[in-house]
């Protein structure tokens, strides 16, 4: 039996990138164009200081963007490092689609946007670069717990670091075809040429249509050593919960980086084949949308180990 449609994404602005991506898995479209159509809305958000352009910079002041995206049989694309481009979550699907590789980074990954048509633009916004000499001034690397980008609505103005507000989204349409996608602009400050977990697949993201989907988001050093979102999904393959499989892999990273944890995030969001949600996080403060035929607008905090 097809299950019901319904669409999953990190953070409070996930809400937004949801009802983008429910525009066209309420018309029983397709989870992959869903998840494309969801991951672009905060690339293009100014004040989203963590996803595309408005983005903060790399130390030196570049804006270099990741993305992921994958399919329920496995196909996937991404880029890495990539500059200029407004949509990499786009590109990473034009990777997947068009070529023979998964993942294309820095100037290879620019030449094939540009090839492919995209449009080449500057992403650092003025906000964004007085932000960047702002943090000059000591330049001190020092990732903020969770941003506070997403109080934006509620208080007006943006706060913090910003660094935690990558989105990571999943989606089963009516014809029960899960997608993934995954794009940020990764850690602000971080040094030329770093890449985080979420284009890296089984990192920041892994999609398998028979068991489900899982992303992450946080600190995605913590991520890529564990293979994150791969072991959420193998968990729940061998039979826990969403929220069972994201505890677990949560628990690793505390484990194994006892002191280190304490005062770092890192938060995972998975949706089974059936459509059951689960998420957990190392701190307090993780929030995720859901999205489908009965609510459009659900936002959940996470549970946390502090
Ligand atoms: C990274 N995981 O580049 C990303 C950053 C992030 O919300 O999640 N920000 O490590």
């Amino acid at each position: 039996k097809a299950s019901a449609a319904r669409v999953v994404s990190t953070w409070d602005f996930g809400v937004a990138a949801n009802q983008a991506a429910w525009a066209i898995l309420g018309k029983g479209g397709h989870a992959l164009d869903a998840v494309e159509a969801g991951a672009q809305v905060p690339e293009s958000d100014l004040r989203n200081h963590s996803v595309g352009k408005g983005g903060y910079p790399d130390r030196d002041g570049h804006v270099s963007l990741d993305a992921s995206i994958m399919d329920a049989d496995g196909s996937c694309g991404a880029v890495a490092a990539l500059e200029h481009i407004e949509h990499p979550i786009s590109v990473a699907r034009r990777v997947m689609e068009r070529t023979p590789h998964v993942l294309l980074v820095g100037e290879g990954a620019l030449q094939f946007a540009l090839e492919q048509g995209f449009r080449k633009q500057d992403l650092l916004t003025p906000e964004a670069e007085q932000a960047w000499h702002e943090w000059l001034k000591t330049a001190k690397y020092q990732p903020s717990i969770n941003s506070e980008v997403h109080d934006y609505g509620r208080t007006g103005r943006p706060g913090g670091a910003h660094n935690h507000d990558t989105i990571g989204m999943l989606a089963i349409d009516a014809h029960g075809r899960m997608s993934g996608a995954c794009t940020t602009s990764g850690m602000a400050w971080k040094m030329r040429g770093r890449v985080g977990d979420s284009p890296i697949i089984g990192a920041g993201l892994y999609v398998d249509g028979e068991v489900g989907g899982a992303t992450s988001t946080g600190v995605g050093e913590e991520v890529i050593r564990n293979a994150g979102s791969f072991l959420v999904v193998e968990l729940m393959r061998q039979g826990r919960s969403p929220h069972e499989a994201c505890k677990e892999a949560v628990m690793r990273i505390v484990k194994k980086r006892r002191e280190a944890s304490k005062t770092l995030q890192v938060g995972f969001l998975a949706m089974n084949r059936n459509g059951e949600v689960g998420a957990y996080a190392i701190q307090h403060g993780f929030t995720y949308a859901v999205c489908d035929a009965q609510k459009q607008d659900a936002l959940i905090p996470s549970q946390s180990v502090y």
